[in-house]
């Protein structure tokens, strides 16, 4: 029996993402705005010198076009954790790696194949509950640096307090060392599907029905078709196998324990869109939120709009998009052009139909910190908060929680913009403006949703970090703004009175 230091340290050392880069190439920057249409200048000049001033005319139609994403949020980093970071940032998902490396790293009554799934139904309290406190009493891991008083527990108790939505990645094997061994690569016999299933039963009767920590969002595996590298080692079909027996045990929890409770299976969480149509098809009906990632956050929505083509194709039109990991992962978060990225990607998965995206996780909000490398998070092992962290606040602001949105029609195609409304009356307008040689002077009618009124501006620019620059008027539904080279704007409207 390995001591709790030795699982840690061991623990510590397993990355819960893989270590190769995205297969595809981050562009430029300049390739990523091809909107850009500043004209060309003489780059040898100084920055300041080299943006020019235009017009831009905003015009937002006040029929309610759909609604806003409903969640924004990360996924968990190594190198830290703290719901004060989350809280601030405004984040109201945050997915965590369940990997039986974590939770059941030894067999947790020391004999394979048994509680059957008989046993289980028959009385839940033949698996061993003391075990599952200990770890869930441990501290939370892979773990660099942190506070050894954060806890399994005291997250999930956090995550709940903040109303921020857990999804929690099921994974029999972890990634890259494949671990736990004592667990198999890929179920086959009884007694190996027992182990999945009660694994599956334990977490989510532990969360929820021995506690209450209301994690109901369940990814079955992480990226199963990026293999060997994220633990997986089998194929399509052994994975829909999977999907099936994952949703069996979670079904029972929560029909037996937790009867009219809503749940959710995530499936395939692939790495890509290769397996989507085939476990659309071989296990579509087993789950209910299609779940996939996706690191071409340049492609302009097209990713999104192929897998609502496929979910349209399979029957599941009507399942949730999730994007549980996105972003980058060679560039710095801290680069203002991934901040105005994050931005425009969180604009595009607002608008309705095939860009609509339910709910996202950026890779990763903190650093992966991995055996002396560090890969980029929004927030730094030691609590540095990227120029990303801040775009993505000022994004959250406008769009977190499903708002009714309005589409904002722009004559300048360097600006990307749309509209929301709060429950309490107030109108957001976003406005991003990707030109690195242009500063709009902008011009906003939203005269068919508010009449006279005034606008609280944040700003994030080169210069100015999701901070309150000032205020603007609305007269007889015309707002004047500045929307800089390199910027997003957000501005609140209140009527007056
Ligand atoms: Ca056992």
């Amino acid at each position: 029996m390995a001591t709790a230091g030795a699982v840690l340290l061991a623990l510590a050392r397993v990355p819960a993402h893989g270590e190769a880069p995205p297969s595809t190439s981050s562009p430029t920057p300049q390739s990523c705005a091809s909107r850009t249409n500043g004209g060309e200048t003489d780059s040898s000049a100084p920055a300041s010198q080299r943006v020019t001033a235009a017009d831009a005319r905003v015009s937002v139609d006040p029929r309610q076009w759909g609604v806003s994403t409903r969640y924004i949020g990360g996924t968990e980093g190594s190198s830290r954790f703290s719901i004060e970071d989350l809280a601030d940032c405004g984040l109201n998902t945050l997915r965590i790696y369940g990997d039986m490396s974590r939770f059941e790293p030894l067999d947790d009554d020391g004999v394979y194949g048994s509680p059957s799934v008989a046993d289980i139904k028959a009385n839940p309290n033949v698996i061993s509950w003391q075990r599952w406190d200990e770890v869930m009493d441990s501290p939370y891991s892979p773990f660099v640096k942190g506070p050894p008083q954060v806890t399994w527990r005291s997250v999930f108790a956090d995550l709940k307090r903040a109303g921020i939505r857990t999804v929690i990645s099921l994974r029999n094997r972890d990634a890259p060392r494949l671990q736990p061994a004592w667990s198999p690569a890929v179920p086959a016999t009884e007694a190996d599907w027992a182990e999945w299933w009660e694994y599956v039963f334990a977490m989510a009767y532990w969360l929820n029905v021995r506690n209450d920590y209301r994690v109901d969002d369940f990814e079955v595996l992480n990226e199963p078709d990026n293999s060997p590298q994220q633990g997986w080692l089998g194929t399509r079909e052994q994975y829909c196998e999977m999907v099936r027996r994952t949703k069996d045990a979670l079904d029972h929890v929560y029909q037996t324990y937790l009867p009219g409770r809503a749940y959710h299976v995530h499936a395939p969480v692939s790495s890509g869109p290769a397996w989507v149509p085939g476990v659309l098809a071989e296990a579509g009906d087993h789950f209910d939120s299609l779940n996939v990632h996706n690191y071409a956050w340049w492609d302009k929505g097209e990713f999104v709009r192929l897998m609502h083509r496929r979910l349209a194709e399979s029957g599941h039109a009507d399942y949730p998009l999730w994007i549980s990991e996105w972003g980058t992962y060679d560039v710095s978060y801290d680069e203002l052009y991934m901040g105005l990225a994050v931005v425009e990607n969180l604009i595009r998965f607002s608008q309705p139909g095939d860009d609509y995206v339910y709910g996202s996780h950026i890779f990763s909000f903190y650093d992966w910190v991995y055996e002396g490398t560090s890969r980029w998070g929004v927030v730094t092992a030691e609590g540095k908060r990227h120029a990303t962290y801040h775009a993505l606040r000022l994004a959250i602001r406008a769009l977190r929680g499903g708002k009714p949105t309005f589409k904002a029609s722009v004559d300048a195609p360097d600006v990307l913009a749309m509209a929301t409304k709060e429950a309490d009356g107030r109108i957001n307008l976003l406005l991003l403006n990707w030109s690195k040689t242009v500063s709009y002077n902008v011009t906003a009618d939203l005269s068919g949703l508010l009449a006279d009124g005034v606008g609280t501006v944040r700003q994030f620019s080169a210069d100015v970090r999701d901070d309150v620059i000032g205020k603007t008027a609305v007269v007889k539904g015309i707002s004047k703004l500045a929307a800089p080279a390199w910027s997003a704007v957000l501005v609140t409207y209140t009527k007056d009175g």
